[in-house]
């Protein structure tokens, strides 16, 4: 039998776009290690903003700690206001377990919220052994780890988008999805 070479499948692409235009953000921001949190919080924002944010597209919310950005965070999704949340904090290993513990459970609580309720949430927080770790990470020397956030959501909003069950469109955007 002849062999007919096949062309090669194409598969399709779905991707995030790298614009916040027409979007909507929502940042929490821990209180602890301020110092650090700060810096991050401006590069999320900057980052938000050059990618085509405006003026009243970006709430941003404080909490105490780390511990508590799940819940807060885990509200703001159950608003619907929001295309994208993106969680702020660092935790900086001390000399009990506590670390451990405030890493885990903000870590878990963080999945928990955004699989709850489908509002990606990006995981800008930071876990270090040493302040110069995070100082590093906090755009002081290098790259801000902030900036990549804001990044992160605009991506993940576009993609949550796209990615909308048939359920929560009308009829042209299914035909329109279909093509
Ligand atoms: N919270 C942080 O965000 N970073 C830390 O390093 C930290 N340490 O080391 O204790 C921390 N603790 C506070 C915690 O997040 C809660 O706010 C607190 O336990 C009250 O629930």
């Amino acid at each position: 039998m002849k062999h007919v070479m096949a062309e090669k499948l194409q598969p399709g692409k779905i991707r995030g776009e790298l614009s916040a235009q027409g979007l909507r953000f929502g940042i929490a921001v821990s209180r602890f290690n301020s110092f650090i949190t700060d810096r991050l919080l401006s590069a999320a924002v900057e980052a938000l903003e050059r990618s085509g944010a405006q003026n009243g597209d970006v709430d941003v919310v404080h909490v105490p700690g780390s511990f508590e950005l799940p819940l807060a965070l885990k509200k703001m999704a159950l608003t619907e206001n929001y295309d994208a949340l993106i969680a702020v904090g660092c935790v900086l290993r001390g000399e009990t377990s506590h670390y451990d513990y405030v890493c885990t459970e903000t870590s878990r609580g963080l999945q928990l919220a955004q699989m709850d309720t489908g509002v990606p949430v990006i995981f800008c927080v930071l876990t270090c052994d040493t302040l110069e770790q995070a100082i590093d990470r906090a755009g002081l020397k290098g790259g801000n780890k902030g900036f990549e956030a804001g990044l992160g959501a605009i991506e993940m909003a576009q993609l949550a988008r796209k990615l909308r069950p048939a359920t929560a469109m009308g009829s042209a955007q299914k035909k329109a999805r279909r093509k």
